[in-house]
């Protein structure tokens, strides 16, 4: 029987190049973590996802690995980081490694064999293709990649494109060749026998491609996506790496760009799970177009509340949802959902609640615990993601350059990237030396010192959310019904299992809102926690102060 302790589990992400600089070289590093392990374990969180920790030449920060089986020795040594696995081990906390098989860095050992020529026993690891046009100098296809443009690169050595479907430094993998699988299975066994716990599998479902590599109908975005996103043979592929995984009964969390609940219960419907769970994003898109981070729009209430629903209802009794709001690759989500000026802390609590009492496994980003917001830099040269820096060429084409910065500061990854703010002396007590992403002005004011400090900050607020989720499995399990769909600023939902009852109310205003529950909500339900001091202690119709929450169990 499979240990279902993901189920009562919360997890939290660490992006180790901005967690803790150790050595004052500016860089978050494994020796900076082990320095904070009191930190983490004093939140209550049951696991911790790294972000890759594996050597790399820094084009995507570790989603482009130039060796699988190492640790990246700006992190530290192999040495630090089984002390790291140990130490966490010790305090009864999980370790999840960030698997990114579906490209590789170009700086791979086997990308560098691949190529050198046509014939090269590498060659077929990757996608290689001849040109198309009369001096074969136009892409074999007309994919075009998520850092945008096309998803093809020429390489003068070997007279061919290579396939990349993120940046031209991460070429694809060929899982068409079966010694591809064999590698990455033996990648798998070595971090499992190291005694980590599972993995949050990258982009996963883009593994299978349709074989010839066709082009794709016209699109704005992702042109080509229809041949290789949840392609025929994902759960070939999926099943290849589950002969390894489940042998240590290991976690995987797969980030699966675009999916939906039929294809998310393909891969982890329980009994024949491919993947323990997925990552979804259609909830983190209410405030833009098509999932486009980019394509900035008003954030919708009633959109959040329908993507959510469809995803609590869709997976209950077959499957088990995963739920963030926050991650190295979004925007901070106080200032997205919530204020991130005058009601943060109340906005940034109300965003916990939700996360605390829906159905499924929530996931805290490092520094969403105690309502870090996004510095939304102006400056270009202030940023460092490729992404950030290849939409702006587009944005700015399309939208101007002003608009291009105002969208860009909005959504960056750069936004979740800067330094955790540790207290509020120089580089926010990340490091002694020049951070290698400046901080955030307002870690003066917003930091874990202060918060420490403060007994009604967001970190307080956290601790309890957390506490009360291990304490009362109602806030774990059971149905979801939400009792104000149409409302345009209310979110009441109620939970309902054998573990009892809740209502949660939360209002997404910054203005006071009142609701009236429906009828069939009757009973004596009891305050159990809330972000205002003087929340009525019995639920009733009532008005809500600006992101007031609360959630009510009945008695
Ligand atoms: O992200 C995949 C991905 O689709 C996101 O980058 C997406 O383009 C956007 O940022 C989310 O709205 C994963 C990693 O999380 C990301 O950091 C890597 O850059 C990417 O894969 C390539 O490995
Ligand atoms: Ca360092």
């Amino acid at each position: 029987m499979k240990n279902q302790w993901y189920k009562d589990a919360v997890i939290y992400q660490i992006y180790p190049r901005s967690f803790k600089d150790s050595n004052g070289d500016g860089i978050g590093d494994i020796p900076g973590i082990i320095s904070k392990i009191d930190y983490i374990a004093s939140l209550g969180v049951d696991a911790v996802w790294f972000s890759p920790m594996y050597p790399t030449p820094n084009c995507d920060f570790g989603y482009d690995i130039s060796d699988y089986t190492n640790i990246n020795p700006e992190f530290g040594t192999m040495a630090d980081f089984e002390q790291l696995v140990e130490q966490l081990h010790v305090k009864g906390i999980k370790v999840l490694m960030d698997l990114v098989i579906n490209h590789t860095s170009d700086q791979h050992k086997w990308f560098l064999e691949s190529r050198k020529s046509k014939d090269n026993p590498y060659r077929d690891y990757y996608y290689w293709a001849d040109g198309k046009g009369k001096n074969g100098k136009k892409p074999p296809n007309n994919w075009t990649s998520f850092f945008l443009g096309s998803a093809w690169q020429y390489d003068e050595q070997s007279g061919q494109y290579y396939l990349h479907l993120f940046d031209k430094n991460q070429p694809d993998l060929n899982y068409f060749n079966p010694k591809v699988i064999e590698e990455i299975k033996n990648v798998v066994r070595f971090w499992l026998e190291k005694g980590v716990d599972g993995f949050r599998c990258d982009v996963i479902t883009l593994l299978s491609k349709t074989p010839g590599l066709p082009n794709g109908k016209p699109s704005i975005a992702l042109q080509g996506s229809e041949h290789y996103i949840d392609g025929p043979r994902m759960e070939e592929l999926l099943g290849e790496l589950q002969t390894v995984l489940r042998e240590y009964d290991a976690f995987t969390v797969g980030e699966s760009v675009f999916i939906d609940v039929p294809k998310a219960l393909r891969y982890t419907t329980e009994g024949n799970e491919y993947l323990t769970t997925v990552f979804a994003f259609d909830h983190i898109s209410a405030d833009n177009f098509f999932g486009v981070k980019q394509l900035v729009r008003k954030f919708s209430l009633r959109r959040l509340k329908k993507c959510i629903e469809t995803w609590q209802h869709g997976l209950y009794g077959k499957s088990w949802n995963t739920l963030f709001w926050e991650n190295h690759d979004q925007a901070r989500i106080v200032g997205r959902y919530c204020d991130d000026g005058q009601f943060r802390v109340e906005g940034a609590k109300m965003m916990g609640t939700i996360l605390m009492t829906l159905c499924g496994t929530p996931f805290v980003y490092q520094g969403q615990e105690f309502g870090t917001t996004s510095p939304r830099m102006t400056n270009l040269e202030d940023y460092q993601d490729v992404e950030t820096h290849r939409s702006f060429a587009t944005l700015k084409k399309v939208f101007g350059a002003k608009n291009a910065i105002k969208k860009m500061a909005y959504c960056s990854r750069d936004n979740a990237r800067v330094p955790m703010q540790w207290d509020a002396t120089q580089n926010a007590g990340f490091s002694t030396g020049k951070p290698w992403l400046k901080v955030n002005p307002n870690h003066t004011e917003i930091n874990v010192a202060n918060a420490e400090a403060d007994g009604n900050s967001v970190l307080h607020y956290y601790r309890k959310l957390i506490a009360l989720r291990k304490s009362d499995k109602a806030f774990v399990y059971g149905t979801y019904q939400d009792l104000l769909p149409n409302s345009k600023n209310v979110w009441a939902y109620m939970r309902n299992s054998q573990f009892g009852t809740l209502v949660v109310v939360a209002n997404f205003s910054t203005k006071t809102t009142k609701f009236t529950l429906p009828k069939h909500v009757q009973g004596d339900f009891q305050l159990v926690t809330s972000n205002y001091a003087d929340t009525p202690q019995n639920l009733q119709n009532m008005a809500l102060r600006p992101h007031e929450c609360a959630v009510y169990k009945l008695m």
